[in-house]
């Protein structure tokens, strides 16, 4: 079989070293060929199961804005969202393989969030780094849209009610908080990814990795505030692979600080060492 492995995370010092504008290529290396598909790709399917009680969530008090709190009566924080046993909002993503490199291309689509009732839908979205990010304001209020990225450019913009789209993109992988500068109780996360190899779990659990080459992976599962959850997975040419990933109530109950819950270069997906490029899959 083919091995396919997407690499290890970037040191902080090779981060570092990088200058932060829009016009920054990310480290991509020219030289890396684009992924060609051979036709034999598989998927990657599965549930996010919760195990124990559910914590019930806060309700939001937006009595800073009366148009949010008259929009949205009963709106409820979404940290761990938990419907009949299955989580919402985990990011699902290949974070190892082994072998070649290759880049891939950035879907045309935008990746789309909207402002409706003074909250972020979806709560959770996962993308490609350079793919179009679009943001929308459905709501008859202001906000103030802030991405807090550690390795890609930090931004902040107003958005009218009913303004017009903000189109943006990130030039690096990273898990991007959001907040809204206007009011605080509205926060999003942005998976960005240097592989089309993601998916965020829907209300009922699922999710789905289309689009897989044959190899050996490491998968994981990562929450806002539960710790990520990894498992190998082998995918046979043209196989649907089912992984399941579990979270505990008690992982609930402690802090995203106290479960190690990590933001920024965790999701960069080095393919090693030899081009300093952080979009690639590797296939040995
Ligand atoms: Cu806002």
């Amino acid at each position: 079989m083919t091995k396919v492995r997407i690499g290890a995370p970037l040191g902080p010092q090779e981060v570092g070293v990088r200058a932060l504008d829009d016009k920054d290529d990310g480290g991509v290396s020219e030289a890396l060929p684009k992924y060609q598909s051979k036709g034999d790709e598989g998927t990657i399917t599965g549930k996010i199961v919760f195990e124990g009680e559910a914590p019930k969530q806060a309700a939001l008090q937006m009595d800073a804005d009366a148009y949010c709190k008259s929009n949205n009566a009963g709106a409820t924080a979404e940290t761990v969202v938990v419907k009949d046993g299955k989580v919402e909002n985990v990011i699902v993503y290949i974070k190892d393989g082994n072998g070649i490199k290759y880049t891939f291309d950035v879907p045309t689509t935008e990746a789309t969030i909207d402002q409706r009732g003074c909250q972020y839908r979806p709560h959770v979205l996962s993308m490609m780094a350079k793919q179009k990010f679009k943001v929308l304001n459905s709501d008859d209020t202001n906000h103030n849209v802030h991405p807090l990225p550690k390795t890609n450019k930090e931004w902040n913009e107003s958005q009218a009610p009913k303004g017009e789209p903000l189109i943006k993109d990130f030039a690096r992988a990273e898990v991007i908080p959001v907040k809204c500068n206007i009011h605080p109780w509205m926060k999003a996360y942005l998976g960005v990814f240097d592989h089309p190899f993601h998916a965020v779990s829907k209300a009922d659990g699922t999710f789905e990795i289309k689009g897989v080459p044959p190899g050996d992976y490491t998968v994981e599962a990562w929450h806002e505030k539960m710790p990520a959850q990894t498992q190998k997975v082998t995918v046979a040419a043209k196989e649907t692979k089912s992984v399941d990933f579990t979270f505990k109530a008690e992982m609930a109950m402690k802090s995203a600080e106290e479960n190690g819950v990590k933001f920024g270069t965790p999701l960069i997906v080095d393919m090693g060492k030899c081009c300093g490029g952080n979009v690639a899959m590797v296939v040995k």
